[in-house]
């Protein structure tokens, strides 16, 4: 006769010490909460599942990078004047592939093309990337990243895609997030219900449901600036600095943003990217850097500015944009803030 697995007689699967639960699958976890995303078709959902798909071959490639001389620049140089490296380029490539097969995506916004991808008209969403972020540390093995941010086009389906569609506001951002690809790479994003965190488990090929509902602290001690060049940055910055010296906080500076940023979401912190003299708007690219963390930020408590406004209202007037960007713990970046 067959049993039950609920038989009380029977040890639960559950609470079985022989196999051990691997918790949720980010498949599984995307269909269980498609329902709470207000434009509950799927296409979202496959559109999570491609981006996941070209980040688990893109994490093959950087964890061989060093067998198969795949570190190093091209030769050539990305829209903002930087070394494109070999991997960054590849990125590019798996990104722009995985996310055109889809069908999902009418336009692509990249760190590493002038102008966007136009991809197919009926595709309901623009997607911006950075397919590799911190590229100055692929050589030296340190983690990266890669950062993406989803919308929803304003036009009709199957019409050309209208600039008003691609210069959106992060605000308008239907989700967002990054991979890390360190110690362990792990998938975070957000559709605005909250932060979910997955590390991907190489031997199956999948990545597992790691961090539910992160929260970012309220506070911390860590401090996140590039400090060898305050000599460059506004006067209030450099107050801030001294601040968080007389304070005794940590300075933790990996030159990755992803990868300061993951830590500041876990450990509480802030990281500031001010103006600086190379350059006076800040270094970072709104559209496919600071709107996503921003995004991610906000969900999990934390807080993002400019040093004056909210990242996510500010106004997009071209591509590659760039901003100051204050992100981080909330309190923390309010502080900074106050310095003026
Ligand atoms: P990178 O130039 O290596 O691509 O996106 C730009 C970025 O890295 C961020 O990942 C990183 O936080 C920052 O620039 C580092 O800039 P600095 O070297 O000027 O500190």
């Amino acid at each position: 006769m067959q049993r039950s697995i609920n038989n009380t007689n029977t040890p639960s699967i559950e609470s079985s010490r022989i196999a051990l639960s691997i918790g949720t699958a980010l498949d599984r976890f995307i269909k269980n909460n498609q329902a709470q995303f207000q434009y509950a078709s799927g296409e979202l959902s496959q559109l999570l599942r491609d981006i996941a798909l070209a980040s688990k071959v893109v994490n093959r490639e950087v964890n061989k990078a060093g067998l198969i001389d795949m570190m190093g620049a091209v030769g050539s140089q990305n829209t903002t004047g930087e070394d494109q490296q070999k991997l960054d380029v590849l990125a590019n490539i798996r990104f722009t592939r995985a996310l055109a097969k889809g069908g999902e995506v009418c336009a692509l916004v990249s760190e590493e093309s002038e102008f966007f991808v136009d991809l197919n008209n009926e595709g309901q969403y623009v997607i911006a990337i950075d397919p590799l972020d911190g590229s100055s540390n692929i050589d030296v093995n340190v983690s990266i990243g890669t950062i993406f941010s989803i919308y929803r086009r304003k036009s009709p389906a199957g019409t050309p895609i209208q600039e008003s569609d691609i210069l959106q506001k992060g605000s308008a951002q239907v989700a967002a997030g990054y991979v890390l690809y360190g110690a362990s790479t792990m998938l975070v994003y957000t559709t605005g219900t909250g932060v979910n965190g997955f590390t991907y488990e190489p031997s199956l090929g999948e990545y597992f449901l790691s961090h539910p509902n992160m929260k970012m602290p309220e506070d911390g001690k860590i401090y996140s600036i590039n400090e060898g060049l305050a000599n460059s940055f506004p006067q209030p910055v450099r107050d801030y600095i001294q601040y968080c010296k007389d304070k005794t906080y940590t300075a933790r500076y990996i030159g990755s943003l992803v990868a300061d940023f993951h830590r500041n979401l876990l450990k509480g912190g802030v990281y500031v990217y001010p103006a600086t003299a190379k350059f006076p708007n800040g270094k970072l690219r709104l559209m496919y850097e600071c709107n996503a963390l921003a995004f991610v930020a906000e969900q999990a408590g934390g807080k993002a500015t400019d040093g004056k406004g909210r990242i996510l209202d500010i106004q997009l007037n071209e591509l590659h944009q760039r901003t100051a960007f204050y992100v981080g713990s909330k309190n923390m970046v309010e502080k900074a803030e106050s310095f003026g």
